[in-house]
């Protein structure tokens, strides 16, 4: 049903065992812009699609273009990014008790930098980077910083960032703390995602409870099964809880 934000807030403030389920629109009010928005990545002009771009076989066979297009329209927002409103409440909750797991689709770090503890990055995180050869880590500021069209270690193997690319499985442990998560709270907010992208968006069909929240901008895929739909920012319902 569609719910206001004091409904959902009053939900929130009745439940012990919470669990965040959220996506790039999470960060969009940290200047990070989505990939389906109006204004997101997707209605931008550039030669392929976000995630043809950021596919394995396009990192394979096409790494120049896979950097300039990671480079300039995924890592410079995030390094200039600062954790928003509900970054914050989210750390907040957690520390007093109510909130157990963050499930992320969120390469940006910024729930770690709000100094959330228990964070489940199912697509990795665009703050470590390693090369494809030796393993050597490179940090996110080397990487934007890196002045050659393909950033190569000093081995002579291409680096790439440790996240989950289109056409690559998601990690086997991080799933599965995922679905143990969703699957035995009490209420579960899922913010900020188109829910399109699979087998990321597959995982909330383990809750199993009455208070299913929903806070995103735009409609998702059977919206009619949630028990409280909020249609707005997920700043408007989290800055109540700062
Ligand atoms: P998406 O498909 O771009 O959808 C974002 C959703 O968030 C849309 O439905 C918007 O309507 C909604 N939205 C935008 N702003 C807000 C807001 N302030 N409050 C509430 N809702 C909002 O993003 P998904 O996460 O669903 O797609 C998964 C991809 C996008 C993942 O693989 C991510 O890694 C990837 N991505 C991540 C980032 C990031 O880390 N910040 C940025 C861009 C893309």
């Amino acid at each position: 049903m569609l719910a206001s934000v004091d409904d959902i807030v009053n939900v929130i403030n009745n439940s012990s065992n919470i669990v965040f389920f959220g996506g790039a629109g999470i960060s969009t009010e940290s200047n990070i812009p989505d990939f389906r928005s109006t204004d997101g990545l997707y209605n931008m002009e550039y030669d392929y699609p976000p995630e043809t771009i950021i596919s394995h076989s396009f990192f394979i066979n096409n790494p120049k273009e896979f950097y300039r297009f990671y480079k300039n329209k995924c890592l410079k927002p995030m390094l200039n990014a600062e954790p928003n409103a509900t970054h914050k409440a989210l750390s907040k909750l957690e520390k007093e008790g109510k909130l157990k797991a963050i499930v992320t689709q969120n390469i940006d770090d910024l729930h770690h930098r709000a100094g959330s503890k228990t964070i489940y990055e199912l697509h990795g995180t665009s703050f470590r980077n390693y090369c494809t050869k030796c393993g050597k880590e490179y940090s996110i500021e080397e990487v934007v910083n890196d002045k050659n069209d393909i950033m190569t270690c000093e081995c002579g193997g291409i680096v790439r960032p440790d996240i989950v690319l289109y056409e690559e499985p998601l990690d086997d442990n991080v799933v599965s703390k995922s679905i143990k998560a969703i699957s035995e709270c009490e209420t579960l907010i899922i913010a900020g995602t188109s829910l399109v992208v699979y087998p990321a968006a597959g995982l909330i069909r383990y809750y199993r409870g009455h208070k299913l929240i929903l806070i995103n901008l735009s409609k998702v895929p059977n919206e009619d099964e949630i028990d409280y739909v909020y249609h707005g920012k997920a700043g408007e319902v989290f800055s109540r809880f700062l």
